[in-house]
């Protein structure tokens, strides 16, 4: 990797089987960015914990994440893909920026308010300070540029505040990072409710594409998914179930809203989800099959963990230090 590369970081919690929001909004994107971008990826388990995980399975899905993260195309060799437990300075800094951040600034993101809606039986502090542990991961790694969705963008405004705060105390410690907007990054909608995003730990499963299902699974909830009334394809505010299968199929097929109108012109909607689920099945053979070979080499991703997590908590330990000494916390006598 080459250092004079502006730094790129971002990542994903383990919370589930990745869905095809989170491939086509994300992880599609971020195949080429190490052509511009020194990266880091994140499985970001501690984020995952605000929520809560059935150990076994959370284990599992971490370690399927970073096989996905591969097997869509991040060269292990080429983006610095671990995980976040696995690097200390993550929860140290994140406690250092707690005392830097205001409760009136947590109060009002909009994620928590959502998040702590749905599990209202699991208000935790975590769900509370989550912001503060992202800007942390962002800050660690002097990240330039951060790839979010509108969704996030709550939260990268709060990473640079603090930033902004830490710097102005103590001097240029941290680089504020910019939101990198993808040309082609799409919010993906629930197939079973096309008002609400496509999310991975949806307790319904035909709402979400997941990238492990098989393709009769995968045709089957395209041909379930909610439509609109009328039989015309149109991408359209009125048609929010159509218009996200269209968002879909131009997101695979690479064609423009005009031309799926076009490709439709006269057909039925029944001929066009059929259309969407081939297709989505296509984009994700080739990602299932290296999959499924990338899980049964377990020292082959054992040793891609290996060499990142120390690479990143290399890189995370300098900020790390530099941080303790300007806040005036006592060096560690080696
Ligand atoms: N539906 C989506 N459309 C486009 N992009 C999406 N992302 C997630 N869902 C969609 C993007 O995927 C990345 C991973 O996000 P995350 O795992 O950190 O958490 P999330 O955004 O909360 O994703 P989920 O799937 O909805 O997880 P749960 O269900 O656990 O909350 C981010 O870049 C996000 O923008």
């Amino acid at each position: 990797m080459e250092e004079n590369k502006k730094v790129l970081y971002s990542g994903m919690q383990a919370t589930g089987t990745l869905t095809l929001g989170n491939y086509l909004g994300a992880l599609k994107n971020w195949v080429k960015m190490h052509e511009e971008f020194t990266c880091f990826y994140g499985v970001m388990d501690l984020h995952s914990l605000t929520v809560r995980q059935e150990p076994a399975q959370f284990r599992k899905n971490a370690r399927a994440l970073y096989a996905l993260y591969v097997a869509a195309g991040l060269d292990p060799e080429k983006n610095c893909i671990y995980y976040q437990s696995h690097v200390a300075a993550h929860a140290q800094l994140g406690w250092v920026l707690d005392c830097f951040t205001y409760m009136g600034e947590l109060n009002r993101m909009t994620q928590f308010k959502d998040k702590a809606s749905k599990h209202a039986d699991n208000i935790n502090a975590g769900l509370y300070t989550y912001p503060v542990l992202m800007a942390a991961d962002i800050l660690l790694y002097q990240a330039n540029v951060v790839p979010v969705g509108v969704d996030q963008k709550q939260h990268l405004e709060i990473t640079r505040d603090i930033a902004e705060r830490f710097n102005n105390l103590y001097g240029e410690v941290f680089t504020i990072p910019e939101a990198y907007i993808s040309e082609n990054g799409a919010k993906i909608m629930s197939l079973a409710d096309p008002t609400k995003k496509m999310s991975k730990s949806d307790e319904n499963k035909n709402a979400t594409i997941l990238l492990l299902d098989d393709r009769d699974t995968i045709i089957r909830k395209f041909k379930r998914a909610v439509t609109d009334s009328g039989s015309e394809v149109r991408f359209s505010e009125d048609k929010p179930g159509i218009s996200n299968l269209m968002s879909i199929y131009g997101c695979v097929t690479g064609k423009t809203m005009e031309e799926i109108e076009r490709e439709f012109d006269g057909k039925g909607y029944g001929e066009f989800k059929l259309a969407v689920g081939e297709a989505v099945a296509d984009e994700l053979t080739p990602l299932q099959k290296r999959y499924d070979e990338l899980m049964k080499d377990k020292s082959y991703i054992d040793q891609c963990i290996k060499t990142n997590d120390e690479r990143a908590a290399y890189v995370a330990g300098k900020t790390l230090r530099k941080v303790h000494k300007k806040i005036g916390l006592t060096e560690l006598i080696r």
